[in-house]
């Protein structure tokens, strides 16, 4: 039986993937006069700030130093804060809110499990924080496809993973809540192979499949 259903951010409730993009795409040109490829976006979803920056730098074979990717990813992160800042409620995905409805109904726990240090302002953005009982702080825990992250919203209620489900739009994101011992649901247009269940957009989970996969019928 489902009591905690932890949500990530980005693909999920919102989608900042292109804000990303772009600051990391203004940051590379600037500094080392490259063109991102957007191939490379899909490996940059999902996780952390310092591992996206990672990605990039290695695909283009850029060694800096520590200190160096530090300050590149803080004034990347200055440049995706001016996009995300007008962000209001216009911006959930559709059907965000109808299965926030349909979880604060049955009395489930949901959690943010976000790896964006940036989560707590956009969930205030696009008013969404009244429906969420928890939020992660990804700051000392390891980046998704490490499962710490959906482990913890467990721990901090005290439930156990298996009454526990993750929602998540990118391949790493899914790859952790499988390592949590948790029910996973893909959403969006990625494949997501390893996902329990997969789906483009909350509105294709019907009341019926909503009251399988909470019993943990769903199998
Ligand atoms: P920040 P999610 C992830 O969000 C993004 O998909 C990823 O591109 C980003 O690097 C990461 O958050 C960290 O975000 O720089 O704001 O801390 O999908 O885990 O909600
Ligand atoms: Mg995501």
């Amino acid at each position: 039986m489902i009591k905690l259903v932890i949500f990530d951010m980005d693909g999920v409730l919102t989608s900042t993937t292109h804000e990303h993009f772009s600051a990391w795409a203004s940051l590379f040109k600037h500094h080392f006069n490259l063109e991102i490829d957007p191939l490379l976006e899909v490996k940059t979803k999902g996780v952390s700030r310092l591992e996206s920056l990672k990605v990039l730098l290695d695909h283009y074979g850029i060694d800096i130093n520590e200190s160096a990717r530090l300050s590149l990813a803080q004034e990347k992160n200055i440049a995706y804060q001016q996009l995300i800042a007008q962000f209001d409620e216009s911006k959930c995905l559709p059907g965000v809110i109808e299965c926030l409805e349909v979880l604060k109904r049955r009395k489930i726990l949901c959690a943010l499990g976000s790896a964006s240090k940036n989560g707590p302002f956009l969930l205030k953005a696009i008013k969404l924080e009244k429906y969420f009982d928890y939020v992660v702080d990804p700051t000392l825990l390891r980046s998704k496809p490490y499962p710490d992250i959906f482990l913890k919203a467990a721990s901090h209620f005290g439930i156990s993973p298996q009454d526990c489900l993750g929602i998540e739009d990118a391949e790493a994101g899914i790859e952790a809540i499988k390592r949590a011992g948790m029910f996973a649901i893909g959403i969006g247009p990625e494949q997501l192979n390893q996902a329990d269940l997969k789906v483009k957009t909350f509105p294709e989970i019907s009341q019926k499949l909503w009251d399988e996969i909470l019993r943990g019928k769903k199998e």
